[in-house]
Order: structure tokens, then C-alpha cells, then sequence
């Protein structure tokens, strides 16, 4: 049993060497590959999804190395956040040392599943040296005037006891029970069916007015929304996942006068060509007037109060404040509501109601008895079921004066000129709020003074650092006097120290920087060296960070060039998104109790496992048989490699014979295969080839005594191409191999000739056997004699050429046979003609006859070895007597077995 590879074994001395050699290190004056995997929170244990992350980096981090490139591979924490906190409490213990510890556990398993690290580059977010910089940059945020201080509404989470930004909050359907199904069931009730829920702990969230410090990403909203665009090597589902939560809107605004009073309201529109049919203006209860009225009238204070602290209610609640507002195109006076439906932070927060043509409107209209005033007709000749359903699609105007007879999009385009109309552009995206009331996160750096306002703390002054951890109700740097009572930085006077912190993704959002230049300790990053090195090559990570993190990268990379930080606006180039590894059709994960530990199945069958399932993009099922295939394979490789250098099982022989110009020309094949495919992440289909060099190499062993020079070549080729996925493997077969040096640090394997028809030269030999195999099968011969592959005559291939070129619509017989050469060949190419012209859009690239004739005799061996025959290749003529030669087409030889 000793003969077999274990990793266990082997595994120390080799990460010694590594380390002793210093191969994962980057080179601070080079230009390197910057491969980076989205760094973990410190939970304390590695789970699958990190595994399968952070093997995609190693695999394609350790072939670009191979490739000859310096790389940039560094590994960090995320490890500030709530539950780190709640541990402690939970333990009786302080944040601190929960993380620390979960961090030395992650970083010893890391190591053991082989992840080449630059470990003079690690970074911890929850070190001062870390998060002073996120003061540092709060406080040039808040300088270019990126920083808010606002009352706002805000998401509360009463279980984690802080506040949620927009992109916290989930929407979870709940089960609305099915007593309520009424007869307005053909109202929309898609909201009344779900509630908003906080993203950690799914406790239903409820709304604060807190003051709160807010990022103004807003400013950004255009420009994130724009560089999607050019975001090539992203996924559209991503991108797409983006662009909808920005919610960039065209539209415009139409101001109202409102009666009475010097005051006006803008309403936000993306149907402008319907304005002619408002007949009543709606605001949110959070619109500055609303809010106005309700300090005058105390129905409107009641009504208000109800909305915005009720259950979600009644989608056509509403309520007439009594004021009425001049329509700035016809004149009307219409009457101004308070309405449910009327969101605060859409748009201008009120609405033109037009109930002819919007469904919400009109359902509102209906309860309340407005009038319905159609102002869009069909085009298409299909009747509007106005009043009793709105018309919402665009048609003809009517009913709107001068703009009579238009279209609408013409009409939109039109009545922007008009008074009271200002073309508008809103955004679904709010300001970041990293405000959290918790104590595990970088402190916002402001003092509170009575005198001067907020102040920044100055920055000789950073980091303000965290007091000890106590155990409190609430957020415990509030309980903590020592850190709250300070001095103002301006006036001196006693004052208070903000105690909200910041949110983590803040931290996130700059890390990638940081790994550049870790200990630089006059700025966050060396702006040079980001400028040379940005912006990432490679970022791995799951696509739940879609929104959140994706997003704020962005924003922060722009945030950061305007400040004058950095040139590089967009923080990305290729970003791979892997799918979710399942047990039995459920994502894995220790709250299912279905987690597979990364170390149960051994680090490197893992590694081999995860990356052969399926390509990253793809979700996979974890399957105990499948992953010992992975096991096998490894023994296999092992095994080959060990019969030849360390044992007098396999010899060497020292003559060249035909069959090895096939190993060769294989090998050639296979390299350029496995190169395209590791360039494409497409790690399931390199491993797919490593079982296919592994059958090819035995089999060639077990045909005749390997010719050293080819099948010594197959042995290190195979070790180099395995390496990346199983690195401490790749070591000992490459130390078994007699090769110098590392195999961490040795050139990727090359054809020895190009080999640009791969492809097709591979397709050609497997249908062929194929083939073969067909016709033993069919005709019933067991044991051949013979076996006749006839190439065919050269003017076929000429024919063949001139089909596949000719135009899809044109007459491919008559193109093919108006070459000279092909109708010199008479009936049979007439015969020919008609038959590529039959299947002209299925016609393959094919290889020219003297290639086709070398292929097969390079493969002889193979059809012998399998059907123990004689193999006879030769090429069809144009004797008549050749029976063969009719048959013989190009990309498929006629075949003959006796
Ligand atoms: C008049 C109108 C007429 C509208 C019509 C639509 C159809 P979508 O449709 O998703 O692009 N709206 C504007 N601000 C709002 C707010 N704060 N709360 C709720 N609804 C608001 O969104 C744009 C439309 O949503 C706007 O265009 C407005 O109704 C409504 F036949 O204005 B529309
Ligand atoms: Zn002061």
C-alpha cells in the first residue's frame, strides 16, 4: 500500500521548500498577473464554496506562473462584522480574539488545501494599521463633499440591532395564507405577499428616522450605469443584475403650481405624452409638502402617521388634502392627494395621476371617483376597454390640444420643449449609508461638538482606535466614556465622539489596493503602483456580491480617481462568478447540516474534484463516486509516473518506430487543447484530457516498449499540466522525473509543432474507430484480418473546399462543377458535386489528403491494438476498378474489413 501517492506525506516538506524558495511571492518591481479571489470572512472554517473559489485562483494563478508570469496571489480577511460579536457574547469572549483565532484556523487550512499565497501581503481588516485607512479615506470622502450627515428613514434590524443598507435588505415571500383571496384578486398583490427581511438574519426589518452617515454613490449613479457597457469580461447576468438595481429611468418632470400658496410640485413621469389626461396629483407621505400639510391639518398628520408606521395598507389608501394644484398645460386645477402608493425615494416622491392609462392610477381613481380622461388611442386597431381597464400601451394622442395625431414616443420627445416641463433622468439607486450602531467595525472618525458641528478627527490623529470590548445592551462603544468624552479638534471643548461604525463593505471596497503596497505607512496604497498594476486580471468570487460589493468596488475605484488617488476607473477586467456546490439538489452549507469538511476527502482529491465537475459559472452536485474518480486519477498518474523511474517494470526503448510520430503528434495535441482551456477557466475539460494523456500513455507502454525520448516527454508534460490543480503532486512527480527546480516554477509544456487542426485531426481518428467499430458490429466480424482506410483522391478535397466556401444561396453543384479540375473527373464528379452539395451547411473543416494520410498512419497502431488487425492506409485512384474510391470523401475514408 506504500506504493500509492497520500498528500499527507508529502505535503510539509514540499510547502517548506515553497516557502524557503519564496515562489508565491510577488515581485514588487514587476508587472504581474493579479489574480485575486474575493477574500472570506473570518467564520473559522473554510467551507465548499470557498473551496471551490480559491481552487479556481490557485489553478489559474499557478498556470499563469507556469506561463512565465509574474504573479500578484494574495490572500487577507474580512474581519470586521456582526458576527464576530455575537460569538462573543455567545463564548465570553472579546471580538478580537474570536477573529484572531478563526483567522490562524483558516490560514492553516488554506495551507493544506495547497493555496500559493504571497503571505507578506496579508491583510486584516480589524488590525488599526488596516482601518485607519478607512478613516483616512472617510475623511477625503468627506472633504470632496462624497460624505452626508442626514436624518433619514432608515432600515432597522431589531435583531442585529442596527441599521441596513438598501442592498441589506432582502424581500422574502411569506405565505399569505389564501383566506384573503377575494374578488379583487385581479389587483396586484405582489407586495402584500412578501416583506423586506435583513440579508444576515432574515428578521423583518422596520423603518427609523435616525441621522446617519451616508457615501453619496449617487453622484456615480450615471457613470456605473454607463461602464457596464464595457465591461466585457463580465457576465451579462451580472451586468444586468446591476444596471436593475442603478434603475436608471429616462423620463421627465412637470411642475405644479400649487393654489393658494408659494409652492410648487414636481412630478416624475416616464409617459409624458399622457399628461394631458392627469386629472389628480398624488405624494408620498414622506413629500416635503405632505409633510407641511400635516403640521396644518391633523387628519393629514393622522393619515401620514398611519402610512408610514402601519402595515404595509390598502393600495389605493389615500387621502384629499383639500389643496389643489394648477396642470401647467392645461390649465385645470386638479386635486392634490396624499397616497399610499406614492413612494418617498422614487423619483420626485408625488406623481400626475393619469388613471385612463396607468393601471395603479387607475385603480386609485376608482376608489376615490376621479375622473378617467383617455388621451391615447390604439394604433393597432384593438379597442381600449376604457373606462373599466386603462389602456397602458403607447398609441395615438388625442385629447392633448396641439400635440393631436402624434405618436407617442414622438409626443415624449415633443412636450419635453413644453412649459413646465423639464427633461429628467432618476436612478433606483440610493446613497450608501455605512452608518452601523455596532461596535465590530472601523470607527467613524468625527467628533461631535456643540459649538462647531461634526467634526473630522485630523488625521495625525488616526487611527481613533476601538476601546476594549464590553459586554452591554446595545452598541457597546456607546457605553464606553473613555472613548466617547474627547475634545473638539477645532475649539477644544469637551465634546463627543461619533460611535456609529462603518459598515464592512467599506473596508471591502479598497482591499484589492491595499495588497499592492501592505505596509506602506504614509497612504492606504502606492497610487504608482495601483496606476501600473490595475486593474485586476482575474477576480473570483460568488455572484451573491453582485449588488453590494461589485457595486461599491466601482464606486470606490471611481471615488478614489477623483480624489486624484489613482487613474484606474473601473476596478476589474475578467470576473468569474462560480456557481454553488450541492448535496442532493440543496446548496451545501453547515445551517443544512449537509457541509462536506474540505480536508474529508483529502486536500488534493478536492481540489482535483471541484475543478472537474462542472465549469466554474456551473452549479455542481457533490458525489461521493465521482470524487473517487478524482482519487483514482491521481494514483493513476502516480503510478505511471513511478513504473518508469523508480522501478525496472516499464524499459525504454532506443529506436524510433512509427507508432511514436502518433505519442508525438498526440502530445502536441493535447498540450494545445489543455493551454486553451486553462486559459478559459474551463478546468473541467483540462482534467477530462488528463484522463486522455493517462489512457494514451498506458496504452502506448502496454503496445510496444516506450521510445524514451516521446514517452519521457508524455511523463513531464503530464506532471506539468496536473500541477496547477494538484501542486503537491506536481512537486513529487516532477522531483520522481529527475527534473531541477520546482514544478511550481517550471515552463508550461509546448507543442514541439504547431498543431492548428487539432481539433480536426483528433475528431478524424475517433470517428474512424468509430466507424469501425460500427461496421464489426454490424456486418458481424469478430475477429478481423485486415483493415483498408482509403483516403480520398485530392480532387475531392478541391470539390469539398469549393462547396463549404460557396455562398449558402447559390447552386452548390453548379459552382463545384464550374472548376476545371473536378468536371475533368466526368460522372464522378458530378456524383460528388451533388452530394456535398446535400449537406453543404453540415460540412466540417477538413484536413488537406497528404495530413489525412499521415494522421492514419501515425494511428495504425491504435486500430490494431483495438480490433487486432493489419492496417492498410493508402490513397484512393481514379482507377474504376477502385470500388474503394467512390466511397472515399474527405474527413471520412472509406473503410474496408476482411
Ligand atoms: C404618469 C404616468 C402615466 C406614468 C402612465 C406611467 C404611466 P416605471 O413605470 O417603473 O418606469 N411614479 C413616479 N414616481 C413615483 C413614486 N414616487 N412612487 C410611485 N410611482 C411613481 O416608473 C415610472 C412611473 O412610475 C412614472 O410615470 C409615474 O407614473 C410613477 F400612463 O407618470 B407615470
Ligand atoms: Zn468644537
Amino acid at each position: 500500500m506504500s506504493q500509492g501517492y497520500s498528500h499527507g506525506r508529502v505535503q510539509e516538506y514540499w510547502q517548506s521548500v515553497w516557502e524557503r524558495e519564496g515562489v508565491y511571492r510577488a515581485d514588487d518591481a514587476s508587472d504581474p498577473t493579479y489574480v485575486l479571489g474575493m477574500f472570506p470572512y473570518t467564520s473559522g472554517e473554510l467551507h465548499m464554496g470557498h473551496v471551490r473559489n480559491y481552487t479556481i485562483t490557485d489553478a489559474y494563478a499557478r498556470y499563469r506562473r507556469m506561463q512565465g508570469d509574474d504573479v500578484l496571489h494574495p490572500m487577507g480577511w474580512d474581519a470586521f462584522g456582526l458576527p464576530a460579536e455575537n460569538a462573543a457574547y455567545d463564548r465570553d469572549t472579546d471580538p478580537r480574539s474570536w477573529t484572531e483565532t478563526c483567522i490562524t484556523q483558516m490560514r492553516e487550512e488554506m495551507e493544506t488545501m495547497g493555496f500559493g499565497y504571497d503571505w507578506s501581503r496579508e491583510v486584516t481588516t480589524c488590525d488599526p494599521d488596516y482601518y485607519r485607512w478607512n478613516q483616512w479615506l472617510f475623511t477625503r470622502f468627506y472633504e470632496a463633499g462624497l460624505v452626508d450627515y442626514e436624518a433619514a428613514t432608515v432600515n432597522w434590524c431589531p435583531d442585529c440591532e442596527t441599521v441596513l443598507a438598501d442592498a441589506q435588505v432582502a424581500t422574502k415571500a411569506v405565505d399569505s395564507g389564501g383566506a384573503d383571496d377575494d374578488a379583487d384578486a385581479d389587483v396586484d398583490t405582489e407586495d402584500a405577499e412578501s416583506v423586506e427581511v435583513c440579508w444576515r438574519c432574515e428578521t423583518p426589518v422596520s423603518q427609523r428616522d435616525l441621522d446617519q452617515w451616508f457615501f453619496r454613490i449617487t453622484d456615480y449613479a450615471d457613470e456605473l450605469h454607463e461602464g457596464l457597457d464595457d465591461l466585457g469580461g463580465w457576465s451579462e447576468g451580472v451586468r444586468e443584475i446591476q444596471r436593475n438595481w442603478i434603475g436608471r429611468r429616462e423620463g421627465a418632470t412637470v411642475t405644479f403650481d400649487v393654489d393658494g400658496r408659494d409652492a410648487t410640485v414636481d412630478v416624475f413621469t416616464t409617459r409624458l405624452d399622457t399628461v394631458y389626461g392627469g386629472t389628480f396629483v398624488a405624494l408620498a407621505p414622506g413629500h416635503d409638502l405632505a409633510r407641511e400639510l400635516a403640521t396644518e391639518d391633523e387628519t393629514v398628520a393622522q393619515y401620514v402617521d398611519m402610512v408610514r408606521n402601519g402595515p404595509d395598507g390598502e393600495r389605493t389608501s389615500g387621502l384629499d388634502t383639500g389643496v389643489r394644484a394648477t396642470h401647467p398645460l392645461t390649465g385645470e386645477s386638479l386635486p392634490v392627494y396624499v397616497a399610499a402608493y406614492v413612494l418617498d425615494d422614487v423619483g420626485t416622491g408625488a406623481v400626475m395621476g393619469v388613471p385612463a392609462h396607468n393601471e395603479r392610477d387607475h385603480a386609485f381613481a376608482r376608489t376615490h371617483d376621479l375622473p378617467v380622461e383617455q388621451v391615447v388611442e390604439p394604433v393597432d386597431g384593438s379597442g381600449a376597454n376604457l373606462p373599466d381597464e386603462p389602456f397602458t400601451a403607447d398609441g395615438m394622442l388625442t385629447g392633448s390640444g396641439e400635440y393631436d395625431g402624434l405618436a407617442s414616443a414622438a409626443a415624449r420627445e415633443r412636450l419635453l420643449d413644453a412649459d413646465g416641463v423639464e427633461a429628467h433622468v432618476t436612478y433606483r439607486l440610493r446613497d450608501w449609508l455605512i452608518s452601523r450602531q455596532r461596535y465590530w467595525g472601523t470607527p467613524i472618525p468625527v467628533v461631535h461638538c456643540d459649538d462647531c458641528g461634526h467634526v473630522l478627527v485630523p488625521d495625525e490623529d488616526l487611527p481613533v482606535e476601538l476601546p476594549a470590548f464590553v459586554q452591554t445592551t446595545g452598541n457597546p462603544l456607546d457605553a464606553s466614556d473613555e472613548f466617547v468624552r474627547t475634545a473638539c479638534p477645532d475649539c477644544g471643548q469637551p465634546a463627543r465622539r461619533e460611535t456609529d461604525t462603518m459598515d464592512t463593505f467599506v473596508d471591502s471596497s479598497w482591499y484589492f489596493l491595499r495588497f499592492l503596497s501592505p505596509q506602506l505607512e504614509t497612504a492606504p496604497f502606492d497610487t504608482d503602483r495601483a496606476n501600473d498594476l490595475l486593474p485586476i486580471d482575474v477576480y473570483v468570487g460568488g455572484d451573491e456580491h453582485a449588488v453590494l460589493h461589485l457595486l461599491y468596488i466601482r464606486f470606490f475605484t471611481r471615488a478614489l480617481c477623483d480624489l486624484g488617488l489613482l487613474d484606474v476607473r473601473e476596478p476589474i477586467d475578467r470576473l468569474v462568478n462560480q456557481g454553488t456546490v450541492l448535496y442532493d439538489g440543496e446548496k451545501m452549507s453547515k445551517s443544512k447540516g449537509n457541509a462536506i469538511a474540505p480536508h474529508e476527502y483529502g486536500a488534493e482529491t478536492t481540489r482535483l474534484f471541484v475543478l472537474s465537475a462542472a465549469h466554474p459559472r456551473q452549479d455542481f452536485e457533490w458525489t461521493a463516486k465521482k470524487v473517487s474518480t478524482s482519487y483514482d486519477l491521481q494514483q493513476q498518474v502516480y503510478g505511471l509516473v513511478r513504473s518508469y523511474t523508480e522501478s525496472d517494470e516499464v524499459a525504454a526503448r532506443d529506436e524510433h518506430a512509427p507508432h511514436d510520430t502518433y505519442l508525438e503528434r498526440e502530445l502536441d495535441r493535447t498540450i494545445a487543447a489543455i493551454t486553451a482551456d486553462y486559459d478559459r477557466f474551463r478546468f473541467h475539460r483540462v482534467v477530462s484530457e488528463i484522463h486522455g494523456v493517462v489512457r494514451l500513455l498506458r496504452r502506448y507502454q502496454a503496445y510496444d516498449t516506450p521510445y524514451k525520448y516521446p514517452y519521457e516527454r508524455g511523463l513531464r508534460a503530464l506532471t506539468r499540466v496536473i500541477a496547477p490543480i494538484t501542486p503537491f503532486l506536481g512537486e513529487e512527480l516532477w522531483s520522481m522525473l529527475g527534473e531541477d527546480g520546482l514544478v511550481a516554477e517550471a515552463r508550461w509544456p509546448e507543442p514541439l509543432q504547431d498543431v492548428p487542426d487539432y481539433r480536426i485531426e483528433r475528431e478524424l481518428v475517433r470517428k474512424t474507430l468509430e466507424d469501425v467499430r460500427g461496421i464489426t458490429d454490424v456486418v458481424g466480424i469478430d475477429a478481423p484480418e485486415r483493415i483498408e482506410l482509403v483516403v480520398a483522391q485530392p480532387w475531392k478535397y478541391r470539390a469539398y473546399e469549393i462547396a463549404r466556401d460557396a455562398d449558402p444561396d447559390a447552386a452548390v453543384v453548379g459552382t463545384v462543377m464550374a472548376d476545371s479540375e473536378v468536371k475533368a473527373r466526368g460522372e464522378a464528379a458530378a456524383e460528388f458535386a451533388a452530394d456535398v452539395a446535400e449537406q453543404k451547411p453540415g460540412l466540417e473543416p477538413a484536413l488537406d489528403p497528404e495530413t489525412e494520410q499521415a494522421l492514419f498512419e501515425q494511428a495504425t497502431w491504435l486500430f490494431e491494438e483495438e480490433f487486432g488487425a493489419d492496417v492498410v492506409v493508402r490513397r484512393a485512384t481514379d482507377d474504376p476498378d477502385d470500388d474503394l474510391a467512390r466511397k472515399a470523401r474527405p474527413d471520412k475514408p472509406a473503410i474496408h474489413i476482411d
